[in-house]
């Protein structure tokens, strides 16, 4: 399929997804969902490819929310098609055995902060703003927001941030631990965005694969059944040629040569 609005990119064993639609701030419509999720889609089943990197083009945006143009108009059978369209999109985000790294440069908002809260790892550029401006439009943040927020910071933060419409720059979402890392520039932004997928290549891709699936899956267990969770999926991966050949390197002091088996 010839995309419209999403480019892609692979450095080594990284793909990176660019969201762009500049001139609406790389806002979400139907048609590039549509695209994001069959693009996500493909790189899921490609084992040459060990992590994802998800960006907005242009110097403004990340992702300035779902299209407003688009949704006012929307019957309710097409804004549940589209509600269903984004909630498949973060699943797969969240499935996909790479981890993914949101790049976020300029504004994240509404449904684009959700996709980046659904990444694995949030960084971002010194002029990022994360924000959730639904309840100024009427409706609240359906992407997962309401749950994702509340979870990752606590119910006193969401709520401040989700009632208000507030944004926050970079510097205080980090020290909200909503994103990992803040960079100087967007080039800073990419290149340690890149440097942190090229890390995680450099290791087992089953074994990164299956820790991301432990954190995923245990995070909302009762600790006793998660760690339960997490011995069974330690011990399948004794299972695997990658476990045999990690240990073996160690021992013979060589670098491992992982093939993701
Ligand atoms: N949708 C459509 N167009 C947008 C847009 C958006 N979200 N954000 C910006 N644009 C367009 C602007 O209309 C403008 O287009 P023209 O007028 O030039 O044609 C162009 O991008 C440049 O924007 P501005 O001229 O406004 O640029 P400024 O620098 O002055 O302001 C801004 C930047 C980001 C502060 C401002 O554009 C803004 O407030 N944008 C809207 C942000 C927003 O409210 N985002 C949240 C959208 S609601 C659901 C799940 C999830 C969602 C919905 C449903 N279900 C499960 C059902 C998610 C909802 C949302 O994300």
């Amino acid at each position: 399929m010839q995309n419209k609005f999403i480019k892609t990119d692979t450095k080594n064993k990284t793909s990176i997804l660019t969201i762009s639609r500049p001139e609406a701030l790389n806002a979400l419509n139907l048609e590039v969902l549509n695209e994001i999720e069959c693009s996500l889609y493909e790189i899921s089943l490609n084992r040459d490819i060990c992590a994802v990197v998800i960006t907005g083009d242009g110097e403004k945006a990340f992702v300035a929310g779902a299209d407003i143009k688009e949704m006012a108009n929307m019957s309710p059978i097409e804004a549940a098609k589209f509600a269903q369209k984004g909630h498949d999109i973060l699943r797969l985000i969240r499935k996909m055995p790479q981890p993914v790294i949101a790049a976020v440069n300029g504004y994240a908002l509404g449904g684009g902060f959700e996709m980046a809260l659904a990444c694995d790892i949030i960084y971002a550029s010194q002029n990022a703003k994360f924000g959730f401006p639904e309840v100024t439009l009427g409706i609240i943040p359906g992407f997962g927001g309401t749950q994702n927020l509340s979870r990752l910071v606590g119910e006193k933060i969401a709520n401040e941030l989700i009632f208000t419409g507030n944004m926050i720059p970079a510097e205080k979402a980090k020290s909200l631990s909503i994103i990992n890392e803040v960079f100087d520039s967007k080039a800073q932004l990419l290149e340690m965005a890149l440097k942190t997928a090229e890390k995680i290549s450099s290791n087992s891709p089953i074994a990164v694969a299956l820790a991301k699936d432990a954190i995923l899956n245990g995070i909302n267990l009762p600790l006793n059944e998660a760690y339960h969770y997490e011995s069974k999926v330690f011990g399948n991966l004794f299972s695997t040629q990658d476990q045999k050949e990690g240990m073996t390197a160690f021992i013979e002091k060589r670098k491992a040569n992982f093939k993701g088996i």
